[in-house]
């Protein structure tokens, strides 16, 4: 365990200057973030290069010969590309090096390199270091790095120790999430469609509620593989490493195929784990039975965990229910320019260089001033409403589980029905979750509402006929061509002018 911070000035300054130091906020609204926000000492005892200047001993820099001419960035990218034992060899020259050579991050790749069944086969050490090396905690080599000044090794660890209470509390009134307690289909499809909310009272009655604790899934699926990202772990490994691990972004389970690998019923049959609630409506890509894209996931984190900021795919809507834990989440409409998100002209790539932590650091204040910012916490036994096109970013602020699914929703406007249509008709190299064999999405979807919902697909493609020949008009008007127009401005989505579900209304 790290011991508390000695409270160094320079060592707050320093991290700072590298926009990871703190709260940047100056106003009430974060009165949380006056709080110290104590950062522990490095394991190894790295410090934040600002303090170097403070410190009259010796600099560990100074003892590695000719690795001398690199800067710290350039000395760590060289490092990604160095194997395991020669990486072992170099960090045993020097406390530098030995520093250097030692981040997770380095070591998490060269798992990631390994054999399947020789990743498979190692324990979790609580680190990724320990596991690869196969070296239990007390074994590991005590080295004091003290001497050792960097903000490339420091601002991870930082980033990692951050207190998230300082971003998830004060939410300010004007930006808090709508709470209610139920919907009926009519008030959702009525008023709701275009909203972000949570209700506290709807998923009650799911068996999983109860049985789904940490424990009981420890013990009933715990030789079960799931997927977390790039690695398929049973789930007793994942458990310890949610329990220990140091990583900035910790690995997060993420598993579409979990209903079938638990073996469990999902939906109103008499022994089902959990349904959709009814209050959602009908799901239009219900249409598409077996060839639907991928709707539904489980998705278990530790503390930290979490999604940077995205909108869900297709142009759908999502809810996402907490089972165990607590989520913070922060939410802007469509058209929104999320502070430290960038997004290509044609949307189709998102760039955030920035794990969780580092965004919260540095842009969260920002970003909690803009008069469109919603924000949340969704808590054990609540669920929440992404709708369909809104940026969304989730840290859980405590480890957890939570069942997602996507879904296209039917409301009297269409609004919602007309967005999917376009994405798929206009997007195709962004849509995502089909099947390989799927070769023209937009035409399956078409052909199968045409059939069960034929005044439904009517509407729909006129109204989306109507949204593009407006953004087209718009884009003529303003020396745009086509491929511009669909970037940031979009004229008539989103709710914004009158066509969406009751933008801004309240039930
Ligand atoms: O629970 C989370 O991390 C959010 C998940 C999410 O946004 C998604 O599945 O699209
Ligand atoms: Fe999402």
């Amino acid at each position: 365990m790290p011991s508390a911070m000695a409270s160094i000035p320079g060592r707050q300054d320093a991290s700072l200057a590298n926009g990871v130091g703190g709260s940047h906020e100056p106003n009430a609204v974060e009165a949380s973030a006056s709080r110290p926000s104590s950062i522990p000492s490095h394991p190894l005892g790295v410090k934040p290069l600002g303090n170097r200047y403070l410190s009259a001993g010796p600099n560990a820099r100074a003892s590695v010969g000719s690795w001398a001419f690199l800067p710290d960035e350039m000395l760590a990218v060289v490092l990604e590309h160095v194997d395991k034992s020669d990486l072992l060899s170099l960090g045993a020259t020097c406390k530098f090096l030995y520093a250097f050579c030692h981040p997770d991050e380095l070591w998490k790749s060269l798992f990631l390199e390994l054999p399947k069944e020789r990743g498979q086969s190692l324990r979790w050490q609580g680190s990724w270091r320990r596991t690869v090396l196969a070296l239990p905690k007390e074994r590991e080599a005590n080295v004091d790095c003290s001497n050792v000044f960097s903000d490339v090794l420091h601002r991870p660890f930082a980033c990692t120790n951050i207190d998230l209470a300082q971003f998830v509390t004060n939410i300010p009134k004007a930006n808090q999430m709508r709470r209610l307690d139920n919907l009926t289909y009519e008030q959702y499809a009525e008023r709701w469609t275009e909203q972000p909310f949570v209700l506290t009272n709807c998923i009650q009655d799911w068996p999983v509620r109860s049985q789904w604790t940490m424990d009981r899934l420890l013990q009933d699926y715990g030789d079960v593989e799931f997927r977390a990202e790039a690695v398929d772990w049973r789930f007793a490994r994942y458990r310890s490493y949610m329990r220990e691990n140091r990583d900035e972004s910790p690995l997060y389970l993420f598993d579409r195929k979990f209903a079938e690998k638990m073996e469990i019923k999902v939906g109103r049959e008499a022994d089902a784990a959990y349904w959709r609630p009814d209050c959602f409506g009908p799901d239009l890509f219900e249409v598409l039975g077996e060839e639907r894209p991928a709707h539904r996931w489980l998705i278990v984190g530790p503390e930290r965990s979490g999604s940077t900021f995205h909108k869900d795919p297709n142009g759908t809507s999502a809810w996402n229910a907490v089972i165990q834990g607590a989520k913070y989440w922060i939410m802007f409409p469509p058209t929104a320019q999320v502070p430290g998100v960038y997004v290509s002209r044609d949307s189709s790539e998102v760039t955030s260089p920035l794990s969780i932590a580092e965004w919260l650091l540095a842009f969260h204040g920002e970003a909690r001033r803009l008069p469109e910012c919603v924000e949340g916490i969704c808590s054990a036994g609540e669920i929440l409403h992404v709708p369909s096109g809104w940026w969304h970013l989730v840290v859980n602020t405590e480890s957890g589980v939570a069942l997602t699914q996507n879904f296209v929703p039917l409301s009297p406007k269409l609004n919602l029905l007309s967005e999917v249509l376009l994405f798929l008709r206009d997007k195709p190299d962004q849509v995502s979750g089909f099947a390989r064999d799927i070769g023209n999405p937009y035409e399956l979807f078409t052909e199968r509402l045409r059939r069960e919902y034929p005044e439904v697909l009517a509407r729909a493609l006129d109204l989306a006929d109507r949204k593009s020949g407006r953004k087209r008009k718009w884009d003529t008007a303003v020396g745009r061509g086509d491929e511009e127009g669909a970037t940031g401005f979009s004229f008539g989505f989103g709710g914004g002018d009158g066509d969406g579900d009751g933008d801004g209304e309240i039930a």
